[in-house]
């Protein structure tokens, strides 16, 4: 199918099919590639085909803006570098959050800071079942005495509040992440996800491990976030299981629509006097359908 839609397309401009199959590459699509390839689609898609792997290893000399969209202007804070020995390759992926980028008010009067890159591919969505993996290096220097910091997410984005509720439609904010990995103390890596369905923000953990300054950790992600109980996830990092939440994820009790649940790589952290700017590398970000498909160290 790959080779097809590259000989159809070679810039492969369609990131998502109707039928289902996910390309990676830019977001731009066309209503020809769409017109044409549809009911071939129907022809052959089975649950085996659903989801082409697709791969970030950051080699190339600069982030790829068609599939990364920073959360900010900021230039530099988003860079390919090799000042550190790639997890894949010869690159990777540097971040930095400065203090004050894109400052926001968090939902209990907290000041935030972030910079992360989220993905423009359509790769998680609600509903349905992926297999993910990405590595991570945190240097040395990185703020072991800092505040709250997230380093990895996927939220539910929805449809703005509209001036007047619909009678009988619910409306809490969506504070948490539906899954997000907090980096404590800069030296512990700890999985939650949020289930709220009274607007209550309820959140689980799913387990916390330690990690080594100054080298990488390969850490994987199999889920499939669901409003009822089919949800799950499951982490392990470094080939060790960290644990695993089955249930609702997410904002059930939101009543304003769901539009994606992209997932985001880089630094949100409360804002704090002096804690300065903060770097973390990431490297091979993958998508998949099984866990075969992440080509996994
Ligand atoms: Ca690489």
């Amino acid at each position: 199918m790959a080779a097809l839609l590259k000989l159809l397309n070679p810039a492969r401009a369609v990131p998502q099919l109707r039928c289902g199959i996910v390309l990676e590459g830019s977001t731009r699509s066309t209503g020809f590639m769409r017109v044409a390839l549809f009911p071939l689609c129907l022809l052959v898609a089975s649950p085996a085909m659903a989801r082409e792997p697709a791969r970030d290893d950051f080699e190339a000399s600069a982030v790829d803006g068609a599939r990364w969209r920073p959360s900010g202007p900021q230039p530099g804070r988003a860079v390919t570098t090799a000042e550190v020995p790639a997890f894949h390759g010869g690159r990777c992926l540097k971040v930095t959050v400065e203090p004050g980028d894109n400052a926001m008010q968090g939902r209990q009067g907290n000041l935030t800071e972030r910079f992360e890159l989220t993905l423009r591919p359509v790769e998680v969505r609600l509903g349905e079942e992926v297999w993910y993996a990405f590595a991570l290096r945190v240097p040395a220097d990185f703020p072991t005495g800092g505040p709250r910091t997230l380093i990895h997410q996927f939220k539910e984005n929805v449809r703005p509040r509209p001036p007047q509720l619909a009678p009988g439609v619910k409306h809490c904010e969506k504070a948490s992440p539906a899954f997000a990995l907090y980096l404590r103390g800069g030296r512990e890596l700890a999985a939650l996800v949020a289930s709220s369905v009274d607007c209550d923000h309820s959140r689980h953990e799913l387990g916390v491990r330690p990690i080594v300054p100054g080298r990488w950790h390969e850490i994987v992600v199999h889920t499939r976030p669901a409003h009822d109980a089919r949800g799950f996830v499951e982490v392990w990092i470094d080939g060790e299981r960290l644990g695993r939440y089955q249930g609702i994820m997410g904002y059930v009790c939101h009543g304003l629509g769901h539009i994606d649940t992209q997932p985001r790589f880089g630094i949100y952290r409360d804002a704090a006097p002096g804690l300065g700017a903060a770097t973390l590398y990431y490297d091979a970000i993958r998508f998949a359908a099984t866990r075969e498909g992440l080509q996994l160290r």
